[in-house]
């Protein structure tokens, strides 16, 4: 199989002015491409070729090339549909906010638990909400890996994710990665990740 760069569901633009135009078009069109085209030279003619990227995340952990890029490639697509214009983010409802009320006590200390996982990874990384069939918990990664892999994440199943590598807000934040949370608050696309969410404790 080979991997191609999905196309975003808005525009670069889109999330303005919460996210600037120019970092989404640099972080899909050069950072995401960038990984698809790595994962695809790493996989190319071996055994790894004719699986999924999920497959292949569970597998990656002993191969650096495999392990980076297939995970840069699975981490922006999740990433991209966690998101959606500003005037498209509706709250999180239904199972998913009963959830979060009760495994963080309200939204609004899960919003400082998230932001605290985002903050406190050092160097570059991604913050997740991950789903055990229903119960909710927060982790983080470093670099490209995520909670799929063997060996590395926490083996959940993530249902919401952000990135926190200086490519995914300097531009506009500079060194203000908490600034940077507190905007990619007003653009998580909650819908999708109720969707998630749902398909967790199916
Ligand atoms: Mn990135």
């Amino acid at each position: 199989m080979t991997f191609e760069l999905p196309d975003l569901e808005y525009d670069y633009s889109d999330l303005e002015p919460h996210l600037d135009s120019t970092t989404m078009e640099i972080h899909h069109s050069k950072h995401h491409a960038g990984y698809t085209r790595n994962l695809n030279a790493a996989i190319e003619g071996g055994e790894l070729s004719n699986l999924t990227i999920e497959e292949i995340l569970s597998l990656c952990a002993e191969n650096p090339a495999v392990r980076n890029n297939g995970g840069g490639y699975w981490n922006h697509c999740f990433f991209w549909e966690s998101m959606c214009a500003p005037e498209d983010s509706t709250p999180p409802g239904g199972k998913l906010i009963e959830a979060i009320k009760r495994d963080f006590g309200s939204f609004e200390n899960f919003q400082a638990e998230f932001k605290k996982a985002a903050l406190t990874r050092f160097g570059s990384g991604w913050a997740w909400l991950c789903s055990d069939s229903g119960t909710l918990s927060i982790c983080s990664t470093a670099n490209q890996d995520n909670p799929l892999m063997n060996k590395v994440g926490c083996g959940k199943m993530p249902i919401l994710g952000v990135d926190v590598w200086e490519h995914a807000y300097y531009k506009k934040f500079g060194p203000g990665r908490g600034d940077y949370i507190d905007a990619w608050w007003n653009v998580v696309n909650w819908a999708k990740v109720e969707d998630r969410f749902n398909s967790s404790i199916q």
